[in-house]
């Protein structure tokens, strides 16, 4: 999808404030899972800004895009993004986490509407993705299902499984992101288990796969789901190479090795927040 000049700053500016109410939610509980939510902002202001076919006011409508965040502890990721396309009120994200929320850290499909499946359960979303996939093509309905899995993730036996499963049935109008941000829970994803080519190995398994060299990057987002999209065959795989924590300060969170799930002082989201506000005002 080539994007006009208005488009792209619309998404960006969506991505900025998505980033703003991820460091919102942090700020209300104290700690969370920043770098993996934050990495994931600019696929979901593409997502829920331009890409999805959903309906705030009728969030289980049978024709909607699925989604599943099988990497369900970014969270508050789709949690900001949901809020602000009106799913629910902005307000209620600072609840994230607490007792009774309808916005637990990982995503669950009975408590927050919109959210379609839940997960946290490394690998199992890409399966239940895809069954909502099948689900979807068996009655016929003409929607995608996007799936966002992370690169740790990728190193789950079930993903391989999942990979041979979705060329088998033909699933060709699932997608799904691989949010490359080079990092798991306690190091790099190349020291703890180095993963090699994704792209090339997806595509031995029989999908359309791309590489998308700077996966923050909304244009670039937007122009590899409509390139994927010529493939009308094949399951689809983007591999989005993305800075884990972007929007962060970097002396704080951005590309540390350390900020997987870390505690979030006042202070730092204020800061943090400052710099995103002053960042998405000299967007042009
Ligand atoms: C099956 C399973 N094993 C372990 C965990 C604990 N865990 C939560 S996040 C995470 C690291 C995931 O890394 P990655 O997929 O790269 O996520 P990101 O960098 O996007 O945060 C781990 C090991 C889990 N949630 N599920
Ligand atoms: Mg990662």
């Amino acid at each position: 999808m080539m994007l006009t000049k208005d488009e792209a700053r619309n998404l960006k500016r969506f991505a900025a404030d998505i980033r703003i109410q991820c460091m919102e939610q942090f700020k209300a509980v104290g700690v969370g899972h920043v770098g993996g939510s934050m990495s994931v902002c600019d696929l979901m202001a593409c997502l829920y800004g331009k890409l999805m076919r959903i309906d705030p006011a009728e969030p289980r409508m049978e024709r909607r895009d699925r989604i599943v965040v099988s990497k369900g502890h970014a969270g508050p990721a789709m949690y900001a993004a949901l809020a602000l396309k009106g799913f629910f009120e902005v307000e209620e994200l600072k609840t994230l986490n607490r007792l009774g929320t309808r916005l637990p850290s990982h995503t669950d499909r009975r408590r927050t509407p919109g959210v379609d499946m839940t997960t946290g359960s490394l690998g199992q979303g890409f399966s239940s993705g895809l069954g909502i996939a099948y689900a979807c093509k068996l009655k016929g309905i003409d929607n995608y299902t996007y799936i966002i899995l992370g690169d740790g993730e990728l190193g789950e036996g079930q993903v391989w499984e999942c990979a041979l499963f979705a060329a088998a049935k033909g699933l060709s109008r699932v997608m799904v992101f691989v949010d490359a941000n080079g990092y798991q829970l306690d190091g790099a994803t190349d020291e703890v288990l180095p993963l090699g080519d994704v792209r090339r190995k997806f595509e031995e398994f029989g999908w359309e796969a791309l590489d998308v060299k700077d996966g923050n990057d909304v244009e670039a987002i937007c122009g590899a789901v409509e390139m994927a999209k010529q493939d009308t065959a094949r399951p689809k795989l983007l591999v989005l190479h993305t800075v884990k924590g972007l929007g962060c300060p970097a002396a704080f969170a951005a590309g540390l090795p350390t900020n997987h799930n870390m505690p979030v002082s006042a202070e730092a989201a204020d800061r943090a927040i400052a710099l995103l506000l002053q960042e998405k005002e000299a967007i042009l």
